[in-house]
């Protein structure tokens, strides 16, 4: 059990006996009939691509695509993580809107090129927005920080650094995560495994497995972090438990990489869903923290994110960021303006960001509640099982416990799009959609057991 090695990405030499084995098997079946349809098709199978197979969708982002295609008027994504207000409609807070009229009505604003880490203020602001505005870190100057392609950009980033830079090339990452941490990390050249994480029948944190794994990993290795709200159990560790999470890795040189994708969704609070990456801090050691503004500022499409990485010292923090230059440059120069100008709008003026904390709030509280409707829609049909994980989890998703099947059945049968591993997204619920999606859980589990 522990520290199982991740599958590793296939070789290209795997890759290609796969794609002749699916090829052979007949399974490319869209491809042949497109040929077959063709009229270019004697030079279309002469092409110098036509070995690539085709590649299956994105596990999470794949699952909106299959929704796209749905024509029925009761269909339901709840795959994405990306909110939706009561009426099933995508929101732009009113905060942004308003930061957005700012920069627009500011004539003396110009679309140069940021420098590669990108905008000062931004970096400034964003480190401490996840330290605390008095982190002695960031007042010491041991804090580089630069703007990336929101959250998976900064995750890339950091492992791009850590690959050329760090001694110890292991990173374990809990059993389940975000399906994209093992290809980001793994493409960047580390090794991958995992620690367990979460305990099925419990439906909680299996914390005996996660200290035993960690607690045999090697000195050094990197660990990842959910920050808040993992996800897709939506089981945090308690106050306590990250605390002795901390002490088990700092007492083996294990290094802390942070995943921040939900600040402020998991409690509503800002400061409290920062508080075990402040832990890390608070002891002076070192620690990556990658974080998105996807999700709490709702700018998914913007691409805002920042990398900060706290070192020792304000000199090795200063040698670290020219290295992350180095990073950056080749991969995309220099991050885009637009979204991080209206961040840094927002977290610099107290107005603003009181105004978008009470937004912030009124989102996480949204999701709450449909837990709770969901929770007593299941338990007024007389559902079998125990549901009470759905008011216990915690941030954007539950976990349901529904197996591949039964979500193949509720997707064919009720138009319920979900990740095949039963994950659903709370935020894509209303009242109104909360009695189609009991129904099609009910029908599920009492089908399909
Ligand atoms: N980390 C975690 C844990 C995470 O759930 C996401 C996104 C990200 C990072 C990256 O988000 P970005 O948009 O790059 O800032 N998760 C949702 C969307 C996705 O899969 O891309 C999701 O799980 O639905």
């Amino acid at each position: 059990m522990h520290g199982r090695d991740a599958s590793p990405p296939p070789s290209p030499a795997d890759r290609r006996l796969t794609a002749i084995a699916r090829h052979l098997e007949g399974s490319s079946a869209v491809d042949m009939d497109s040929i077959a349809a063709s009229p270019t098709s004697a030079s279309a199978r002469n092409s110098v691509f036509d070995h690539v197979v085709r590649a299956p969708e994105d596990p999470i982002l794949g699952v909106t695509v299959a929704y796209n295609k749905d024509a029925s008027p009761v269909k339901l994504n709840l795959g994405v993580g990306a909110y939706r207000t009561e009426e099933g409609k995508p929101l732009v807070l009113n905060v942004v809107r308003r930061a957005e009229q700012m920069l627009v009505n500011n004539s003396s604003r110009v679309k140069e090129y940021l420098p590669i880490v990108g905008l000062a203020d931004f970096n400034k602001l964003s480190a401490k927005l996840i330290l605390g505005a008095d982190s002695p870190a960031v007042q010491e100057n041991r804090v580089t920080t630069v703007q990336c392609l929101s959250g998976t950009g900064s995750l890339r980033v950091g492992a791009e650094f850590l690959a050329r830079h760090y001694h110890q090339r292991t990173i374990y990452i809990p059993q389940p995560t975000w399906g994209n941490h093992l290809k980001i990390f793994g493409l960047a050249g580390l090794s991958v495994k995992t620690y367990r994480y979460f305990c099925p029948s419990t439906r909680g944190l299996n914390f005996q497995g996660l200290l035993e794994d960690l607690g045999s990993a090697p000195s050094g290795a990197i660990v990842l972090l959910h920050a808040c709200a993992h996800n897709p159990t939506g089981v945090d560790p308690t106050p306590q438990q990250w605390e002795q999470i901390r002490q088990l890795m700092r007492s083996k040189a294990l290094l802390p990489f942070f995943d921040s994708a939900y600040q402020g969704f998991a409690s509503g609070n800002l400061d409290i869903d920062a508080q075990p990456i402040r832990m890390f801090v608070a002891d002076g050691g070192e620690c990556f923290v990658a974080q998105s503004y996807a999700k709490n500022m709702g700018l998914y499409g913007e691409r805002v994110g920042a990398l900060s990485i706290v070192c020792r010292s304000a000199d090795v923090a200063s040698r670290v960021e020219s290295q992350l230059k180095l990073v950056i440059r080749p991969m995309y120069s220099n991050p885009p303006i637009h979204g991080a100008s209206i961040v840094a709008m927002i977290l610099k003026d107290r107005n603003m960001f009181q105004e978008w904390t009470i937004e912030l709030k009124a989102m996480a509280d949204r999701i709450i509640s449909m837990r709770q409707k969901l929770f007593d829609a299941l338990r007024s049909r007389g559902t079998p099982g125990d549901w009470s994980h759905i008011i216990k989890q915690i941030g954007m998703f539950t976990f349901t416990g529904l197996n591949s099947e039964q979500v193949a059945f509720m997707t064919k049968e009720y138009h319920i799009y979900m990740t095949s591993d039963g994950r659903i997204s709370m935020a894509g619920l209303s009242s109104r959609t909360v009695p189609h999606l009991a129904d099609a859980i009910h029908a599920a589990v009492t089908r399909l057991a």
